[in-house]
């Protein structure tokens, strides 16, 4: 398949190129959001799909004929992406769009139009142990060989889409300057729909009780689990090798914990206290 091979630099990150190219990312670095703009921005594997489905739910008021038809990258286009020049629609009440790109690069323009963005985090202990799993069975990032090695690159920054460090530092950082709504990956696990109710507060979208009972229903891991139009098995095994794994793979929180040997923990922890010891987030998770 196309580009499987090849690696784009842009913005200091290495990224797939079969996903993007310097074209694909020039038209995101100069894109003109719109004030209706709900942008989701993340690092992979931190619930970028589940936050797709959740406000695809939220501006359908519960009708689950979008998310069942429809998938998730056409839904809420990755601006990056290649396809995406094509896929994006028209400004639109909530045009749904997202990325995986670092804040520095869309945060002037996002400012510019008062765009809307949810910025979802994960523990990064759970995003490492995601991604490596996923790079066994994306045959468009590289062979991750031993997690060990793995999470090595992961610490230093030397994954594809760069140092999650960088990521949420970043966003965290544009706080005071954009109109951005933080939520984690572990409250929307510990209370879907009253994180739901907060999100769409603040989209201005409040939900009423039918439209709540039909979210928590759809975005349910089981629920997306078994739709084909998020759980990426429309994608052909050349590209996502579907026998190594799913993409829905676990959804849950803490699995780091059998994966980490105590010495790969106190190394994580160690990194993890320089980079962001200083730093107040407004939600944390469990380190230990
Ligand atoms: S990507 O490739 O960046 O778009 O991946 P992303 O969607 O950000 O993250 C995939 C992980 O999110 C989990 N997931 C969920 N967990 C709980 N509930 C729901 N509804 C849900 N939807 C997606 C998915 O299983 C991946 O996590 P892991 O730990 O690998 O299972």
């Amino acid at each position: 398949m196309e580009r499987l091979g090849v690696t784009e630099t842009f913005a200091g990150v290495s990224l797939p190129g079969h996903l993007h190219t310097q074209e694909s990312l020039a038209f995101a670095a100069t894109f003109h959001f719109s004030p209706t703009d709900v942008l989701i921005a993340t690092y992979p594997k931190s619930g970028t799909t589940w936050m797709q489905e959740i406000l695809t739910l939220m501006f359908s008021r519960g009708d689950i004929l979008p998310a069942k038809t429809i998938p998730n990258w056409e839904r809420a286009p990755w601006l990056e992406q290649i396809y995406s020049r094509d896929a994006l629609p028209e400004p639109a009440a909530h045009r749904l769009i997202t990325t995986h790109l670092p804040a520095h690069v869309l945060a002037p323009a996002l400012r510019r139009a008062k765009a809307k963005v949810i910025y979802v985090a994960r523990n990064p202990k759970d995003v490492a142990v995601s991604f490596y799993h996923f790079h066994r069975l994306a045959k468009f990032l590289p062979d991750p060989s031993s997690f060990d090695s793995f999470l090595t690159q992961f610490l230093e920054g030397t994954v594809q889409y760069g140092s999650w460090f960088d990521h949420v530092k970043g966003w965290l950082g544009q706080r005071q300057l954009l109109d951005i709504f933080y939520v984690t990956y572990e409250e929307l696990h510990q209370d879907l729909c009253g994180t739901a109710q907060r999100i769409g507060t603040f989209l201005g979208c409040p939900l009423g009780p039918e439209t709540l009972r039909a979210l928590g229903e759809h975005c349910s891991f089981a629920s997306m689990r078994d739709n084909s139009m998020t759980n990426y098995t429309l994608i052909p095994p050349e590209i996502m090798d579907h026998s190594q794994g799913r993409f829905m793979r676990k959804g849950v929180v803490g699995d780091w914990r059998d994966h980490f040997t105590p010495q790969q923990n106190a190394l994580f922890n160690r990194r993890y206290q320089e980079e962001m010891g200083e730093l107040e987030l407004p939600a944390r998770w469990p380190m230990a």
